[in-house]
C-alpha cells in the first residue's frame, strides 16, 4: 500500500492526489499539519516538505518526480503523450513551473508588481491553450496535473478573474469536468 504524507492546502500535494486518483491508485493519506510539522517528517524527507510517497521503507518526494514515477510505475491510463518530442514538451512546462509559481506566492504576499507578474503568466498559458486542448499537448496529462493546483487556488482563494485568459478558463472548465480535478476543487473549497 502507497501511503502519501499529504497537506489539503499544498499545491504541490494536490499534483499527488490528482496523479493518484487518475491512475485510480488506492493509497492511505497521512495529513501533515503544516503549522506544526512533526519532527519524524525530516526522516521521510530531508527538507520537512510535502508530499512525500512512501511504499515499505521506499520514500520519494518532490511532486514532479512523484508524477514522473507514478507514470512510469503505473502506466495506464497514459498521461503523457507517445511521441517523444512532445513528451519532452509536456516536461518543459513542468520544468519551469516556477515561472508561474514564483509571481503566484509574490502575489499571495501582496508584492508590488506581482498581480501583474502573475498575469503575464497566466497570459502565457492562455496563449498556448488557444493552440492546443491541454498543457500536456492533443490529450490531458502530467502538465495539466502540474499546473492546475496553482490556477484553482487563485482562482478560488485569491480572486484571480479567469475572464480575461478565456482559453485558460475554458481548459479549467474542462479539467473540472474530471472527478480527480473536481475532488481537489473540493478540498481547495473547504480550506
Ligand atoms: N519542490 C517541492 C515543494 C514542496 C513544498 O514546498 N511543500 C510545502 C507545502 S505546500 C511544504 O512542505 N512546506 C514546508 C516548508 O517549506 O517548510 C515539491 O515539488 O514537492
Amino acid at each position: 500500500m502507497l501511503t502519501l504524507y499529504d497537506a489539503a492546502r499544498c499545491p504541490y500535494c494536490a499534483r499527488a492526489r490528482i496523479m493518484l486518483a487518475e491512475k485510480q491508485i488506492e493509497f492511505e493519506a497521512t495529513e501533515i499539519d503544516l503549522t506544526d510539522r512533526p519532527a519524524w517528517i525530516y526522516e521521510k524527507n530531508s527538507t520537512g516538505r510535502v508530499p512525500v510517497l512512501e511504499e515499505d521503507a521506499w520514500l520519494l518526494p518532490e511532486s514532479a518526480v512523484i508524477l514522473e514515477y507514478l507514470e512510469e510505475r503505473y502506466p495506464e491510463p497514459p498521461l503523457l503523450p507517445a511521441d517523444p518530442g512532445d513528451r519532452a514538451l509536456a516536461r518543459l512546462w513542468i520544468f519551469r513551473h516556477d515561472d508561474l509559481t514564483k509571481p503566484y506566492y509574490a502575489f499571495r504576499r501582496e508584492e508590488e508588481g506581482a498581480a501583474e507578474a502573475f498575469g503575464r503568466e497566466l497570459a502565457k498559458l492562455d496563449d498556448l491553450l488557444a493552440l492546443q486542448p491541454w498543457l500536456t499537448g492533443r490529450e490531458f496529462g502530467l502538465a495539466d496535473i502540474a499546473y492546475v493546483p496553482w490556477i484553482l487556488r487563485a482562482r478560488n482563494m485569491l480572486g484571480v478573474d479567469l475572464d480575461p485568459f478565456p482559453a485558460l478558463a475554458d481548459w479549467l472548465e474542462r479539467m473540472l469536468e474530471r472527478p480527480s480535478i473536481a475532488a481537489e476543487a473540493q478540498v481547495v473549497a473547504a480550506l
